[in-house]
């Protein structure tokens, strides 16, 4: 036991954070015109500021790489534009944002791929999962598997837009390594049935991700670079035979490369906690650095966390879609305020940048 708590300032790399309280990557569907942040992100994403590190919505990094209609990308100039608003708003609120890079994979459909091609995928199969795409969730468009040779564009599309991101003003990036997108389904022998380097054994299937990581560290250093893994969720159809000795192993990697953090969903997405015996202390012992424990926590999960020293920092997910001051609220043991599942994917301000702190609403009330 230690005397470590969520609202106390810590260090991350050459950061220093106000609170150990971390806001989990949301997807929302707003972007505008160009795939470009929406008008309404610089004021959702400071009105959260007071939350130790932000992690932005995941932000495809190229067009082959959204699987999902109105996401925001991170390569062209107008995005970029587009998010600096975004990090200028944070940091002139005394907030730290890192912005998550994504491809989705498999996830995805013809319509928004170029010339309607096929997502592209470790092996050509098709999970059954949905996207949402011209305004309804449809099946995802079956797949077709990556030659060789497109590896090394896909690996420079992640450091193109690593560079993009701190031109935007970014304090680092996240890599998407979890749920079930392109990195996961590379990692996960349900969804990689390779037989070149990149599938078969556990070195081989963690290849891509540690090819991406090491070209983002060389790009914009270690300290500027975390990883999100989520070794046994089975979102949007991937299944592992062997996930402790595979993320044993991409977690011995991580921590060779120094990145600043890695960032774990413990257990199903989104859902319970304990779906298979897996040993997360076994990553966190194996990481030198920030541990970020993500899933289904709450104050006095994460109190307890932190005080077995299980976690360094603690994501919040959902909670801090109907709480902008969830921060506030952890520390005043305050109730929080559900929101409206209706406008959590699209729309426009309502449901995005309406809902109110908690002084907000006892003023409105008194
Ligand atoms: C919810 C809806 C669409 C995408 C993830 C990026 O699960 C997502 C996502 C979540 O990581």
């Amino acid at each position: 036991m230690n005397d470590k708590t969520l609202f106390e300032p810590y260090t991350l790399g050459s950061l220093t954070l106000s609170n150990r309280i971390v806001m989990a990557p949301l997807t929302r569907n707003r972007a505008g015109e160009g795939l470009v942040p929406s008008e309404f992100a610089a004021t959702y994403y400071s009105q959260r500021a007071s939350t130790g590190l932000l992690i932005s919505e995941a932000s495809q990094i190229s067009q082959q790489g959204q699987g999902y209609q109105d996401t925001p990308g991170i390569y062209t100039q107008a995005q970029i534009d587009g998010w600096r608003k975004v990090t200028d708003a944070v940091h002139a609120k005394g907030g730290r944002i890192f912005l998550q890079l994504w491809h989705v994979g498999r996830v995805s459909h013809v319509d928004l791929q170029e010339n309607g091609a096929a997502p592209v995928a470790p092996s050509a199969l098709r999970p059954a999962t949905k996207v949402f795409v011209n305004n309804s969730f449809v099946d995802v468009s079956e797949p077709r598997a990556l030659d060789l040779s497109e590896i090394p564009g896909i690996v420079n599309d992640f450091r193109q837009a690593a560079k993009n991101a701190i031109a935007a003003g970014f304090d680092g990036v996240e890599i998407h390594g979890a749920n079930g997108y392109l990195l996961d389904q590379f990692l996960k022998d349900g969804s990689n049935i390779r037989t070149d380097a990149y599938g078969g054994s556990i070195e081989n299937r963690a290849r891509l991700l540690l090819e991406v990581s090491a070209a983002v560290v060389d790009e914009i250093g270690a300290d500027r670079t975390g990883v999100r893994i989520s070794p046994v969720s089975p979102a949007n159809g991937v299944s592992s035979s062997d996930p402790q000795q595979q993320f044993d192993y991409v977690v011995d990697q991580l921590d060779v490369l120094g990145l600043v953090y890695l960032h774990v969903v413990e257990g199903a997405t989104g859902g319970p906690r304990d779906v298979a015996p897996f040993d997360f202390g076994s990553l966190r012992r194996r990481f030198k650095n920030t541990y970020i424990a993500n899933n289904g926590y709450d104050l006095n999960l994460a109190t307890s966390a932190l005080k077995e020293d299980k976690a360094d920092l603690i994501a919040f997910g959902r909670p801090f879609v109907g709480n902008p001051d969830l921060a506030e609220r952890l520390m005043a043991d305050a109730p929080l305020s559900a929101f409206d599942p209706t406008t959590l994917y699209g729309g426009g301000a309502a449901g995005y940048i309406d809902y109110p702190t908690l002084a907000e609403s006892s003023s409105a009330q008194g």
